[in-house]
């Protein structure tokens, strides 16, 4: 005979969250076993739903277990019976229990439930190599498998950070007329210059995995003025570092006749907003997290791109003007700087093709350009956008494009293309900067780098 039972006709009646309050009662709970201590005679098990946990004690002389009803898997009236099917159970099992809610201090939320019946909907053949009360670990073992390992209290407080940011992110944008658009992942050209394409077989034709939805939200701010998406982007990075994935999820914000003074208005009122709106909302996943995001003072500090290369200098390190930071100057920064900041005015050499030149002429250029910066770690960038099409085509052929291969894009331009702005937000650094998380792979839930294509 099965030691596992169907679900049947039971129905979960409340959430671990739900316990206030129900002394004396009955309720269904389901969930999984997140742990277990057997006293001999009694035996807690520590049962997990998506909103916490509650304490299941089986005394060896307590509880019923009433005839189910047929098909819906093994059951006795006999409380020894539910005991000992008690004691099969292993930590990740899947379980329903029905049961009387029982006020008691030292349990969490202050409640525990004295089973009467029990179903074990899925018992787990083995024990993962963690404890879902763990905090730091290994990473690879984990990642084999992730599902499982997004049962650690400590990522589920993460993933919940996210959904809140998400909401916030959104109701900001829409709270000020953007509309969210979404945009195609498969393309068949460039946008971002410097980072790496994958490319992809489109019938009998190369195509890519989209860098970034940049061409598109620019054109669409021709009809709509004020657009948003949010969506994967496409890097084929080499690297192995802690803040890089080859799929990663950005906010990219859109925005007709205002220039990149003004998306970083928006952009930081954004930050300042949804930091918070997830500190009133994530209370106790900050506190399991144990970090206090700080809700920034406006406006950021705002440093030019040169004068950050004279600090550099002034320290000692090799940079010259007109050179990315590495590692090393970036480690400067994030000691000097601390918090979100903004590398403003670029080398006009530096950014991508659409970028609109603010002055100076060559080599010496400048942009209307910026980086959001949070100590070391680049969260998000933008720009004024160039709107005249022989501009456009100049800076192509300077990159060393093709303006042919942008044809699509640059006849749009014909239609009386609005001056604009924008930004795009790497969610996965952002939440990075609000929860600690120190591995960019823990802010997603399948991470996608170079050594990792599964699960
Ligand atoms: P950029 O290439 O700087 O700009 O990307 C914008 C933001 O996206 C995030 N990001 C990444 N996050 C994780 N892994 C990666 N490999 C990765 N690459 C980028 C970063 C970065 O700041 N079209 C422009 C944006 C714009 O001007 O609107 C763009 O893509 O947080």
């Amino acid at each position: 005979m099965s030691l596992e039972d169907d679900l049947g006709d039971w129905r979960r009646s409340h959430y671990s969250s739900e316990l206030q309050g129900m002394d004396g009662r009955e309720v269904t709970l389901m969930g999984y076993v997140s742990s277990i201590r057997d006293h001999g005679n009694i035996l807690f098990v520590m049962l997990a739903d998506k909103d916490g946990e509650v304490q299941l004690v089986f005394k060896r002389s307590e509880g019923s277990e009433p005839s189910a009803e047929p098909g819906a898997g093994s059951s006795s009236p006999s409380p020894s019976h539910l005991f000992s099917r008690a004691r099969m159970l292993r930590e990740h099992s899947s379980i329903a229990v029905k049961g009387i809610a029982r006020s008691m201090k030292n349990a969490p939320r202050g409640v525990e439930v004295i089973p009467r019946e029990m179903r074990i909907l899925s018992l787990a053949s083995s024990a993962p190599p963690f404890s879902v009360y763990s905090r730091s670990l290994p990473l690879d073992p984990r990642l084999d498998i992730r599902a499982v390992d997004l049962r650690r209290h400590y990522l589920r407080a993460v993933f919940r950070v996210r959904h809140n940011l998400l909401k916030a992110i959104r109701a900001y944008l829409d709270e000020r007329g953007f509309l969210e658009v979404s945009t195609p992942k498969m393309i068949s050209t460039a946008s971002e210059g410097g980072a790496a394409l994958f490319p992809i077989f489109y019938f009998d034709r190369e195509a890519f995995l989209a860098q970034s939805p940049q061409l598109y939200k620019e054109q669409l701010t021709l009809a709509f003025e004020k657009v948003y998406e949010i969506a994967p982007i496409f890097r084929a990075e080499p690297s192995r570092t802690n803040r890089h994935l080859a799929e990663a999820i950005s906010v990219d914000v859109e925005q007709a006749f205002v220039d990149y003074e003004d998306v970083m208005r928006t952009l930081e009122g954004m930050i300042a907003h949804v930091i918070g709106y997830v500190k009133e909302r994530c209370r106790e996943e900050f506190s399991m997290l144990g970090v206090d995001p700080a809700i920034p003072e406006l406006p950021l500090p705002r440093y030019r791109y040169s004068q950050l290369i004279d600090m550099l200098k002034g320290e000692g390190l090799r940079i010259e003007w007109g050179d990315d930071f590495g590692t090393e100057h970036l480690k400067a920064l994030g000691s000097a700087l601390k918090g979100y900041y903004f590398i403003v005015d670029w080398p006009a050499s530096m950014r991508p093709f659409y970028t609109k030149v603010k002055d100076g002429e060559g080599r010496d250029a400048l942009s209307e350009s910026f980086d959001l910066m949070y100590g070391d770690l680049e969260v998000s960038s933008g720009s004024t956008r160039i709107n005249r099409k022989d501009e456009l085509m100049a800076r192509l052929k300077r990159q060393g494009l093709k303006p042919e291969s942008f044809a699509y894009h640059l006849t749009v331009f014909d239609y009386g293309m609005p001056p604009h702005a924008g930004f795009g937000l790497g969610l996965e650094r952002f939440l990075m900067t609000i929860t600690g998380v120190e591995n960019i792979r823990d802010a997603t839930f399948y991470p996608r780098d170079i050594d990792r294509l599964v699960p």
